[in-house]
């Protein structure tokens, strides 16, 4: 079933809410903001924990950005397909998308091939679940399940998520 990284880290207790911010460099559509405010609607849902978007960047819990291959934090990124996304255990709040996937947005193939394309909601969801603290399930339906087929879209969580999550917060 699901797991927790290394010593259990959480946002601290008593935190209901979190704020999130994407970086200014990107320039992000209003499109993509509302995946991500979805994304994050579905853990909120079932922790007693808000996430509320700032455009202060620099001060936001989470920080949510796109690049490509070494972007300065020591886990480059690596071209289509391969690692799509990363995040960092809590507090560190970084969230960090590969800017060269063929990413899926609300069921649009925004470029590239739809053999690579990967949907960016799913992705999304399973990183938030590492933002705040859940590692990888054995579980094949939970969203953190560590694989994901290409064009697939898995965005509701599983009960196996939600017994994780509820045991942090
Ligand atoms: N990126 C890995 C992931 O998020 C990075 C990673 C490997 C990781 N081990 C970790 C992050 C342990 C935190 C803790 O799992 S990925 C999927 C999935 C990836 C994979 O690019 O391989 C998703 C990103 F589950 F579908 F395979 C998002 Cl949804
Ligand atoms: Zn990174
Ligand atoms: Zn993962």
């Amino acid at each position: 079933h699901y797991s927790f990284f290394p010593g259990r880290p959480r946002w601290p207790a008593r935190t209901t809410q979190l704020t999130y911010a994407f970086s200014p460099e990107n320039g992000l559509s209003d499109v993509v903001r509302g995946v991500f405010a979805r994304a994050f609607e579905r853990w909120s849902e079932v922790i007693p924990m808000a996430f509320v978007e700032t455009a202060t960047y620099g001060r936001a819990d989470i920080r949510i950005g796109f690049y490509s291959g070494d972007h300065g934090d020591g886990e480059a990124f690596d071209g289509v397909m391969g690692t799509l996304a990363h995040a960092f255990s809590p507090p560190a709040g970084l969230l960090h998308l590969d800017g060269e996937e063929n990413w899926v947005i609300n069921g649009d193939f925004v470029n590239g091939s739809p053999r690579t394309a990967v949907d960016l909601e799913s992705v999304a969801v399973h990183e938030i679940g590492h933002i705040l603290g859940l590692g990888h399930s054995a579980v094949e339906e939970a969203i953190m399940y560590p694989t994901i087929s290409s064009g697939v879209r898995k965005v509701e969580l599983a009960s196996d998520d939600v017994m994780g999550v509820q045991e942090l917060y």
